[in-house]
C-alpha cells in the first residue's frame, strides 16, 4: 500500500496526512495506542485515533507548554506534570535548573511505545535524576498529594474518556491547591478554530481560582486546524506584563536554547478582538447581520 492515508477526524473537520508505514496498533487498558510513519512529519502516535505528537513537530507543543510556564516563576524547583507519557515536557522542563520533575501518566503502555518508537522525543529526561515518574491517575494524585508544586503542566489527551476529568473544576482547584504562594499552572486547551467552546470552558473555570491568565499559541501542524491553544494560569505574575527583553533576560539566565520559542510569539494579546468573542458570550463565528 504506496497510498495509505491516515485521518484524524475532530467533530464535523478532518485532516489527512499519507503514511508510509503503520507500525504499531494496540489497546491499552484506557485507549487505542497508534504508532504511524508519515511523509512529512515523521513517526507519529495517535491515542484513540487523535494525533498527540510527532518526531519532527513535537518540539514546537512542548516548548509552548513549557517555556512560558517556567520562566514567568522566577525559581522553579519542583515540576509536576499530569500526562506527558512521551516525555517531550519533560525534557524541556530539565533545560532549567530545577530539583525535581513528577511526571504522573495514566498509561504505563503509552511511555512504553514512545521509549520504543519514538525515543527522541524524551531524549535522555526518563533517565534523568530529578525525573521520578509514577504510573497513576492524575486526579488521583493531586486528591492525596500533600507537597507543594511550583508549577504544574497538564499534559493531556482531548477531555474524552479518562482525560475528562482532567478539565473540571474540581481538578482545577485541587491543581490551585497543590501550587505554592507564586505558583504557575498551564493546560493544552484544545483547537482555536474547532473547539472554541473548550477555550471559554477552561479560561472561566480557571479564572475562578486565578488571578493572571493568558492563551498561548501553540501552532501545531498536525493538530485538527492547526492553530492550538494553552491556557496559563498564575497565582501572583502576569505573563501579559512582562517585556521581551525581561523574557530574553530569563531564557540567558537559564542557558535555555530554543527551536521555537522566543517573546514574541507567546500570547495572544489581551485585545486580539476574535479571542475576546471566543470567551464572550454567543458564536464567536456568527454571520455579520448589518
Ligand atoms: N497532548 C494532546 C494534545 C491534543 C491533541 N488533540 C487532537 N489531536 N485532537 C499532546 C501530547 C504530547 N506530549
Amino acid at each position: 500500500m504506496d497510498d495509505d492515508w491516515l485521518e484524524e477526524r475532530l467533530n464535523n473537520y478532518g485532516q489527512a496526512y499519507r503514511i508510509k508505514r503503520r507500525l504499531y496498533k494496540e489497546r491499552s487498558p484506557f485507549q487505542l495506542v497508534e504508532v504511524v510513519e508519515t511523509y512529512d512529519w515523521g513517526v507519529m502516535l495517535l491515542l484513540d485515533g487523535a494525533v498527540q505528537t510527532t518526531e519532527k513537530d513535537q518540539f514546537i507543543y512542548h516548548e509552548m507548554l513549557t517555556h512560558p510556564t517556567l520562566l514567568l516563576h522566577p525559581d522553579p524547583k519542583r515540576i509536576l506534570i499530569i500526562g506527558g507519557g512521551d516525555g517531550g515536557i519533560l525534557r524541556q522542563c530539565l533545560k532549567h535548573p530545577i530539583e525535581e520533575a513528577y511526571l504522573v501518566e495514566i498509561d504505563e503502555f503509552v511511555v512504553n511505545i514512545c521509549k520504543r518508537f519514538l525515543p527522541s522525543i524524551a531524549g535522555g529526561a526518563f533517565k534523568d535524576k530529578r525525573t521520578k515518574l509514577l504510573i497513576a491517575d492524575g486526579f488521583t494524585f493531586l486528591e492525596t498529594n500533600e507537597q507543594k508544586f511550583d508549577v504544574i503542566i497538564v499534559d493531556s489527551t482531548d477531555p474524552v474518556g479518562e482525560a475528562e476529568k482532567l478539565f473540571s473544576q474540581e481538578f482545577f482547584q485541587l491543581a490551585y491547591k497543590a501550587l505554592g504562594n507564586e505558583g504557575i499552572f498551564v493546560t493544552q486547551s484544545g483547537s482555536l478554530f474547532y473547539q472554541p467552546q473548550l477555550i471559554r470552558n477552561v479560561y472561566q473555570k480557571l479564572s475562578s481560582l486565578f488571578p493572571k491568565l493568558a492563551l498561548v499559541l501553540v501552532p501545531v501542524p498536525t493538530y485538527p486546524g492547526v492553530i492550538w491553544t494553552a491556557t496559563l494560569a498564575s497565582k501572583i505574575y502576569d505573563p501579559l506584563t512582562i517585556e521581551s527583553e525581561e523574557w530574553m533576560k530569563r531564557a540567558k539566565a537559564r542557558g535555555l536554547e530554543t527551536k521555537y520559542w522566543s517573546p514574541n510569539l507567546q500570547f495572544f494579546p489581551s485585545d486580539f478582538p476574535l479571542l475576546k468573542r471566543i470567551l464572550g458570550e454567543g458564536n464567536a463565528f456568527a454571520p455579520e447581520t448589518s
